[in-house]
Formats: structure tokens, sequence, C-alpha cells
């Protein structure tokens, strides 16, 4: 009588166990280290999942009739803001071959801004002045 009574306290007692440990499992999706049965491996766990990062805004300078930066690195978007410096000249912001840019002759201290929506190169120049190129890469 005793002895199977302990056995059935001992049964409850794995079921319990089994039954705990199976939900924990599955609630945290996490694999308990020293076991290789569960979760697929390529499953991405919550802190592994990339979270959208904000737009950001760039400056460049229309400055000694030069871009600057002339080369400017940037993500899907975000936004570049060109300011004209040179207080004695305009300058332009326009795509070479393309239409993505298209400023106005900016004054001193007027500036041309624009959200980049997609990924590519996109090169311009200033209309004013043949020398004077730029170039904004979007990831
Ligand atoms: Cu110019």
């Amino acid at each position: 009588m005793k002895t199977s009574a302990l056995i059935t306290l001992i049964v409850v007692i794995l079921i319990f166990g089994i039954t705990l440990f199976t939900l924990l499992r599955t609630e945290t999706g996490k694999e308990i280290p020293g076991t290789s049965a569960g979760a697929n491996e390529n499953t991405p766990k919550i802190n592994e999942i990339p979270l959208p990062q904000p737009s950001q805004t760039y400056n460049v300078e229309m400055i000694n009739h030069a871009y600057s930066p002339k080369v400017l690195i940037i993500k899907k978007g975000d936004t570049v803001i060109w300011t004209n410096n040179d207080k004695t000249t305009t300058h332009t912001v326009t795509s070479t071959g393309g239409k993505e840019l298209s400023s106005k002759f900016l004054k001193y201290e007027e500036n041309y801004t624009h959200t980049f929506d997609k990924e590519g190169k996109f090169f311009y120049y200033c209309i004013a002045h043949a020398s004077e190129h730029g170039e904004v890469i979007v990831e």
C-alpha cells in the first residue's frame, strides 16, 4: 500500500515536471542549454529581429563651388538638405541623367530638400558650374 502510493506520487511529480518543462520551452521560445531537440535553429529570437531605423536628415553644403560632402551614403527614407553657403553665386542640385533631383537656382543661404524613397546611386551637378558634382548613395 505504501509502495504503490509512493510510485503514484513519483509518477505524478514526473508528469507535472515534464508538462512544466514543455510549457516553459514553448512560452520563451528559447532552447534550454543541454537539450538538442526543440526550436528550429533558423527561427529568429525576439532580440535578433532588426527594428526599423528612424529616418535621418543629412546636410550638404555648397561652398567654394563644391558640394560638401561630395559623396553621401544614406538609407532609404532619409532626407538630404542642400544649402548654398557661397555668398557671391547661385547653385543648383540637378540630377545627372535622371529626374530625382531638380532644384531651382539657390541663392546664398537658400536650401533644397529631398527625401530618397528608393535605393540606388544618384549623381547630380550644378547647372551654373560644370565642375561641381556630387553623389548620394541610398542603401
Ligand atoms: Cu554651382
